[in-house]
């Protein structure tokens, strides 16, 4: 009998890959798919999966539907991915990130505990738990400083996760996810903006780029490899926290190197760094230590930066040229 997962942001950047990840595998995959005038299901096209996953209606927000999901699919493991996840928004809508991201996995847990304790469960944990960090690298020993509604409401989810897991012995753990993209990626998250601008500029569609903290640095890794981590950790023999990362930092400010120079443009040309996008409190730096999933799961990053950019790059062209055909 094939394993059956079920996964919450279903629709999102991780959503897809992690379908065509399971699929592959020979699972049977379920989405909760939140009821909105159009249904997301543009990335799971992208990957060729969207037929091949079944879609169950359903709010994280909503515990009576989340409820009627997991009774209904039965899952052997529940991946919860469902987030506002985008931390600019969560300054001007922290309630509802407050909701989606703490509540939400609040609502998933119990109906889990309830309907039964041998399903097992992935939280997303994020890197934004880490926030300002006085250490070189993080990892699963680091202390938590969150910067930003999105990371305060990450961290209740965190311990609701290992709350739920010690209370009433599930097998529920937390993979603390540094930053994972891919041409999938929202377009409102820094590599997609930046590389979607390249590939405007160098088709005339644009003249600059409007960016906010370009000192930041990031430990950015390629989604694909990322959502087999969150496999791994639930076929561990024992439920444990994570940290996902490929253990290299670089800046906004290189970031935008790669990809302009990828175009063969001087990225100073185009770049204006501009007083609104800066955020009321940023993260500097964040920067992960995986060696304890690479010990234990045997996992690590294959995909470097700099190629996981000009990969964005190149596809972004790609699909504007094809739209403009
Ligand atoms: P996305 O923003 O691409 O996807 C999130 C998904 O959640 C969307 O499909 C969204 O649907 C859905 N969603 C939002 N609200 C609800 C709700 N109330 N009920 C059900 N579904 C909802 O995020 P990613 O795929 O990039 O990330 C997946 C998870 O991993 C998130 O929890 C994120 O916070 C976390 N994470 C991500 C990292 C990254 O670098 N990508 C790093 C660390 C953690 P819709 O679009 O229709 O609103
Ligand atoms: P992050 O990703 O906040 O790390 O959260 P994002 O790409 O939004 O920002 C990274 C850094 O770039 C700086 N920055 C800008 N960011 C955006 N979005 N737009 C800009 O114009 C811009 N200019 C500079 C930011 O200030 C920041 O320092 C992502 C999300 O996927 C979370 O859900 C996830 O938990 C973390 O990664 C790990």
């Amino acid at each position: 009998m094939s394993k059956r997962a079920l996964i919450t942001g279903i629709g999102g950047q991780d959503g897809a890959y992690l379908s065509r990840l399971l699929l592959e595998k020979g699972y049977d995959v379920f989405g909760l798919e939140p009821r909105r005038s159009n249904y997301s299901r543009g990335r799971l096209r992208r990957l060729g999966v969207e037929d091949k996953v079944v879609y169950v209606s359903g709010d994280v927000t909503d515990a009576s539907s989340i409820t009627r999901a997991v009774n209904l699919v039965k899952p052997h493991e529940v991946y919860n991915l469902a987030a506002q996840s985008f931390v600019g928004a969560s300054f001007s809508s922290p309630a509802s990130t407050m909701s989606v991201n703490a509540m939400g996995t609040v609502n998933v847990l119990e109906a889990i505990r309830h309907e039964s304790k041998d399903i097992k469960m992935y939280q997303a944990s994020t890197s934004e738990l880490f926030g300002l960090v006085n250490t070189e690298h993080q990892n699963e020993d680091t202390p938590f400083y969150p910067r930003s509604p999105y990371g305060v409401s990450k961290l209740a989810a965190h311990w609701s996760t290992i709350n739920y897991r010690e209370s009433y012995n599930l097998f529920a753990c937390c993979g603390i996810l540094f930053n994972h993209e891919s041409p999938l990626r929202g377009v409102e998250f820094v590599t997609k903006k930046v590389t979607d601008a390249v590939a405007r500029i160098v088709l005339s569609k644009q003249d600059s780029l409007e960016l906010g903290n370009i000192d930041a640095k990031r430990d950015w890794g390629f989604a694909g490899d990322y959502v087999d981590a969150m496999w791994r950790m639930l076929q561990a023999a024992e439920p444990e926290e994570y940290v996902v990362a490929t253990g290299e930092v670089h800046s906004v400010r290189d970031l935008c190197s790669v990809a302009f120079d990828f175009a063969g443009l001087n990225y100073e040309d185009y770049v204006v760094q501009s007083q609104h996008l800066y955020r009321p409190t940023d993260v500097p730096l964040l920067r992960g230590d995986p060696a304890k999933i690479k010990r234990n799961l045997g996992w690590s990053a294959s995909t470097p930066m700099r190629s996981m950019i000009e990969n964005m790059v190149e596809e972004e062209v790609k699909r504007l040229s094809a739209e403009g055909k």
